[in-house]
């Protein structure tokens, strides 16, 4: 693959901006070489500058559930910029979307928009705090809430990738009340109850962890921690920002049958535009400002173009049988790569949760954190690129998870495991 026009800008977009990249995973640290520009996307692929196609499984990290410019959201952008594309006065589509997350989302009795998923997860501790008057949070190694402050412990995606779990420049007293436990042990969430009586104002967790690959919640391990929070007193809260929308059309919570106090959402409820949100139920919400003593705020919240993009990509998912669809595409995904492995001798563990994937380059299970620092990620390196020569995109990170969309077809799928044979080959 030529990839000449998208070298000249990664030599130009270093100069102004740090490491030539808006956000670290994309520069492709992880896995070695450049990473690609793109020029356009459209269902589920991409092309680069140098006019090279491919089939993406990142999905901009999850916002494309339906693909990339679908025709309805791009439509709903289209309509709603002619109007304006920020008043900071409310607007009737803050209205609409928030009636419609409550009516996904049936443990959302009231919801507040902001502009990231980072915003959302920043803004739920926050109000957990001020609901409980506690200080302490519980979050889980190789978990990734975004990047404030308090969060960035152990955390995953990006921090992890670069062996930052704990990033530079925030002071220990930033994250003294960050208290750890590895996914999947209900014992240390126990533990860390018993250590700290009365001090623990909520778990944050991502019910499917999608930033250090993939884990699946063990049985049992998510109606724990339900039921730790409510002996304890202490809140519990979804980040749903990657499972939100995908895992079911009320997220990781209606798949699994667990009702948060509080969840955040990001990714797919602004249809690729930035949008974030974080609700739950009313008597916690009401103590946002103005209402009450919480201060939370954002300028472009509930902006008028992000609330019509995300709208029609929840409308989206709600109007067609997009979750039977994931599923299949998502489970002839898995029986492929299965065989391949197995053809090739090739120790893999697949941990995949409907269109949400994984693949690592070990043959003991992962379930956590540690067990996933064992898989081999030189493999997973020489995978990423000999895939990408052959047009398939994949998170460039170990430590990523992989999407598929509604547009993937049968098709996309074999011509992916054709690739995956391949490269296997050369493992
Ligand atoms: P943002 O601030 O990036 O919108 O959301 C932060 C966030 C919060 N919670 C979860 C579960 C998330 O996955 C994320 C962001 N995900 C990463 C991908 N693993 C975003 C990609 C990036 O950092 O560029």
């Amino acid at each position: 693959m030529n990839h000449r026009l998208s070298e000249i800008l990664f030599e130009k977009a270093l100069q102004f901006i740090p490491g030539g990249v808006n956000s670290p995973v994309r520069a492709f640290r992880a896995v070695g070489g450049k990473p690609f520009f793109t020029q356009k996307a459209a269902g589920c692929k991409i092309w680069d500058v140098d006019g090279n196609e491919y089939i993406d499984y990142v999905g901009t990290w999850g916002p494309a559930i339906h693909g990339h410019s679908h025709p309805r959201i791009i439509k709903a952008v289209c309509d709603t910029a002619q109007m304006g594309t920020s008043f900071g006065i409310p607007n009737p589509l803050e209205v609409e979307m928030a009636e419609l997350v409550r009516k996904m989302v049936p443990s959302v009795e009231k919801v507040r928009m902001c502009n990231s998923g980072t915003e959302a997860t920043m803004s739920a501790i926050r109000l957990a705090r001020g609901f409980t008057g506690r200080e302490k949070i519980i979050k889980f190694e190789g978990c990734y809430h975004g990047h404030a402050d308090s969060l960035l412990v152990k955390a995953g995606s990006g921090a992890l990738t670069f062996g930052h779990p704990d990033s530079a420049g925030v002071p220990p007293a930033f994250v003294q009340h960050t208290l750890l436990a590895p996914f999947n042990d209900l014992e240390a969430v126990k533990n860390l109850f018993y250590a700290n009586p009365g001090q623990i104002a909520a778990i944050i967790l991502e019910p499917v962890p999608g930033n250090s690959g993939v884990f699946i919640p063990q049985s049992g391990f998510l109606e724990g921690l339900r039921k730790l929070t409510e002996e304890f007193g202490s809140l519990l809260i979804f980040d749903e920002v990657m499972t939100g929308f995908r895992l079911a059309s009320g997220g990781a919570q209606e798949r699994f049958n667990i009702k948060p106090d509080l969840s955040c959402f990001g990714k797919i409820i602004g249809g690729g535009l930035p949008v974030g949100a974080f609700g739950g139920r009313s008597d916690i919400m009401n103590c946002l400002a103005p209402l009450g003593p919480v201060y939370q705020a954002g300028t472009l919240s509930g902006n008028p173009l992000a609330m019509a993009a995300g709208i029609a990509s929840l409308e989206l998912l709600t109007e067609t049988d997009a979750f039977r669809r994931l599923e299949t595409m998502g489970a002839l995904w898995e029986e492929g790569m299965k065989s391949i492995a197995k053809d090739n001798h090739i120790p893999v563990r697949l941990n995949r949760v409907g269109s949400m994937f994984c693949v690592y380059f070990t043959e003991s299970p992962v379930a956590n954190l540690s067990d996933a620092m064992k898989s081999d990620r030189e493999r997973f390196a020489r995978y990423f690129h000999l895939m990408l020569e052959e047009g398939i995109y994949l998170a460039p990170s170990q430590f990523e998870a992989g999407f598929l969309s509604t547009a993937h077809t049968e098709e996309d799928i074999e011509k992916t495991l054709e690739a995956a044979s391949a490269a296997f080959k050369k493992l």
